[in-house]
């Protein structure tokens, strides 16, 4: 059982703060991860700090304190929120959801898990198969997610390198029924090349060095990361994963979720021929180009079912449509098949990594719900997504992941905002308005029609001839964001070519001033990512595969050359529309906050490094988040539930209280500890406006529980 917390382990809560300033934020935050409280709440938003250790309050027993309780009645923590959005969900049908986020490595993915797992656990008491099945299913998906879509990078042994949108859907008795799970923006990038100390996706190596020499040999595969050109950066970088259990682990969960022999057999043929793939090279006689590696062609074939003759055509060849539509055949230069190869892996492994996520939804998906019969379908959304990311060279992928941030913290801002509006505005008690600062500006940057940076890239990936990616620079200087959005009385501005480090080259960089901090993109690749280009002679191979798997991962693989669009949707723009959507989904359902805090660099479960610590505090605006909170009341609670927690402080009131309404016996209490002029009694809530009040009354509550205890006790042994 969760104890309450004494006095020693500071605040645990913000709001209850003695004056809102920094100084005081971090010193509390401080003190409470040093003495093994990794969360403290504003409100009902849970301030989370990344342990970097294995903590003792996960288990059945927390599980069970935590179970249909209030907010406040525990310490705070991570289940306290999930059961408040799930009571929420259960009690009043209300479609909740869960938004974490924090930096890369802060914990969000831990925090999901955890959530997910508090879930599974508080729910089907009566333990129905087909419900437990569902749970399963939901649990297990999380380690195949992890295998495919997790990788090391310098600053998380274990990053999502996509984004994870989850909802469960729950029947009228709160029990789960189903899922679905909406993955963002696959860093497939990585597939073919990784920054220095990082690696490529988990799965690769847990392949390489857990399959069996059985499974390896039919693949063509050496247990050897080095062997292999898309494995062999990252092989040697040491890591906390231990990549052959992880491979059991993903082979049982594959099983579980209820993949065919089949189907784990094709997932394991794309991962063995994207290897093998990797190796090919191609020389140029000065006439023709030639592949150097056949026998990697033949097997590549037999793995992917499709004949080597097409293997080899479609690696040197394109197909393309002339002005008067007649269809030729054109050999690739030597870098041309190296791209075409390239871009050829990385959709092998993104279209397998969404057709993972799509079979894995096929069995949760809530079938034969009807509601008449049922009651309402509610949902709980668990999002967790990549961490705002500044890396030494950021790329186009970060510049997808910080936009995205910069959406989710606007709507952090607006639902913190509006949450409160709605609250006072409901209770009718009058509002103070706060100022934010609003980042709404830096998103417009990014996504304005015409001006935006997204247009431009569009713009330009769509003009015919050759646009470099610093043509591509110049013309965001000239005609967008930084004509149009560079503020006079904003300085420095959100958006700059030259960046302050001299040594960069200032013609390839330029700078956005994310409300997380400054970032230096180099725009190198943007373009060609932007365009995320693939030969179709690519994908019709893949049409024609006799494997059904692979067949159904490239449908559009059926157009001829003639039919195919000219103008495909780029990355940066189907990403933005999925972030639009994916915000739209969050606005409408009750949000709860989870807000992570990296506490070093080091990885370290000792340090708190007060500089970077303060910086995410800053950014994540939770300062700002605690004003709000306190604007007019600081705290608020349902009069039943205030009585409930005070009502030992006064006489008139212990043990019941003989008034007509809870209000009136919530008012005694105010009115008998004197701070009747700090209050504003709302329709069901009190509210308090300073904190100080409410402290008063817990120190009281405090002082009285330990002879309470001895009372009881007394009680009990019949003494009295
Ligand atoms: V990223 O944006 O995906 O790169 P996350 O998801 O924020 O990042 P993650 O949850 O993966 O970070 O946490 C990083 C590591 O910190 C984990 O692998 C654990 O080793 C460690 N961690 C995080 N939270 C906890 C926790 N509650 N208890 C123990 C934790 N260890
Ligand atoms: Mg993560």
């Amino acid at each position: 059982m969760a104890e309450l917390e004494g006095l020693e382990f500071g605040k645990s809560d913000f709001v209850l703060l003695d004056e809102v300033t920094m100084e005081q934020f971090m010193d509390n935050l401080k003190l409470r991860f040093e003495k093994g409280r990794i969360y403290t709440y504003i409100g009902e938003v849970l301030v989370s700090v990344n342990p970097y250790r294995q903590m003792d309050i996960y288990g059945k027993e927390n599980i069970d304190a935590y179970r249909g309780r209030e907010l406040y009645e525990n310490p705070p923590h991570l289940y306290a929120v999930s059961d408040a959005a799930y009571k929420a969900m259960k009690r009043r049908a209300k479609d909740t959801c869960i938004v974490i986020s924090g930096e890369s490595g802060a914990g969000k993915t831990e925090a999901s898990k955890y959530i997910m797992q508090y879930i599974a656990a508080i729910t089907n008491p009566s333990q129905r198969a087909e419900v437990e099945s569902v749970k399963n299913v939901l649990l297990k998906s999380n380690c195949v997610l992890e295998a495919f879509g997790n990788a090391k990078t310098n600053r998380n042994d274990n990053s999502s390198r996509f984004g994870k949108y989850m909802d469960i859907n729950f029947n009228f008795n709160g029990d789960p029924t189903g899922g679905h799970i909406n993955n963002y923006l696959l860093e497939k990038s990585r597939v073919i090349h990784q920054q220095d100390g990082e690696r490529n996706f988990h799965s690769f190596y847990q392949l390489l060095r857990g399959g069996s020499n059985e499974m390896l040999e039919s693949l063509h595969l050496q247990n050897d990361p080095t062997v292999y050109v898309y494995t062999r950066e990252g092989a040697a970088t040491t890591t906390s994963n231990n990549d052959r259990t992880s491979h059991k682990a993903v082979m049982n969960a594959l099983e579980v979720i209820g993949f065919s022999k089949e189907e784990i057999d094709s997932v394991f043929q794309i991962l063995a021929s994207i290897l093998l793939l990797g190796n090919l090279q191609f020389e140029s006689d000065g006439e023709s180009v030639q592949i150097v590696g056949l026998d990697a062609v033949n097997h590549v074939s037999e793995l992917t079912d499709t004949d080597p003759e097409s293997v080899s055509k479609t690696l040197l060849h394109r197909t393309v449509a002339t002005g008067g539509g007649e269809v030729i055949d054109k050999g690739h230069t030597a870098e041309e098949a190296c791209c075409g190869r390239d871009a050829f892996a990385k959709a092998l492994y993104e279209r397998l990594f969404g057709w993972i996520v799509s079979r894995i939804n096929s069995v949760i998906e809530v079938k034969d719900y009807n509601p008449v019969l049922h009651g309402k379908n509610t949902v709980i959304g668990v999002l967790d997504i990549y961490g705002f990311e500044i890396f030494d060279n950021n790329s186009f992928e970060q510049f997808c992941i910080n936009y995205c941030n910069e959406k989710l913290q606007q709507l952090f801002i607006e639902i913190i905002l509006r949450q409160e509006q709605g609250e006072y505005q409901r209770e009718g008690i009058t509002w103070q308005h706060i100022d934010y600062f609003n980042n709404q500006i830096i998103v417009d940057l990014v996504e304005q029609p015409h001006k935006g940076i997204i247009s431009i890239l569009d713009e330009a990936c769509l003009t015919v001839g050759k646009v470099t990616d610093t043509v591509c620079l110049d013309s965001m200087a000239q005609a967008g964001p930084a004509s149009s959005l560079h503020l006079p009385q904003v300085s420095p501005p959100h958006f700059q070519l030259s960046p302050t480090d001299k040594s960069m080259d200032f013609q390839k960089h330029f700078r956005i001033r994310h409300y997380a901090g400054d970032v230096t993109y180099s725009v190198e690749g943007f373009l060609d990512k932007n365009k995320d280009m693939l030969f179709q002679d690519f994908k019709r191979l893949m049409y024609n595969s006799a494997n059904p798997v692979l067949k159904e991962m490239w449908p559009d693989g059926h157009l001829s050359i003639t039919e195919v669009t000219k103008r495909p949707l780029t990355a940066a723009t189907l990403f933005k529309n999925s972030i639009v959507a994916l915000v739209d989904k969050l606005a409408c359902k009750e949000p709860y906050y989870v807000r992570c805090i990296k506490p070093n660099e080091m990885k370290s479960p000792v340090l708190f490094d007060d500089a970077r610590c303060q910086h995410q505090v800053a950014y994540l605006g939770l300062i700002e988040n605690v004003m709000v909170r306190r604007a007019g009341f600081a705290y608020r609670q349902p009069y039943a539930r205030f009585l409930q927690r005070y009502k030992m402080t006064c006489e008139y009131t212990w043990p019941h209280h003989l008034m007509a309404s809870d209000r009136e016996a919530v008012e005694t209490i105010v009115t008998q500890h004197g701070f009747q002029d700090d209050v504003a009694y709302g329709h069901t809530k009190l509210f308090v406006r300073t904190p100080r009040s409410l402290y008063t009354l817990e120190q009281e509550r405090a002082a009285l529980i330990p002879i309470l205890v001895l009372f009881l006790q007394k009680v009990w042994r019949g003494a009295l």
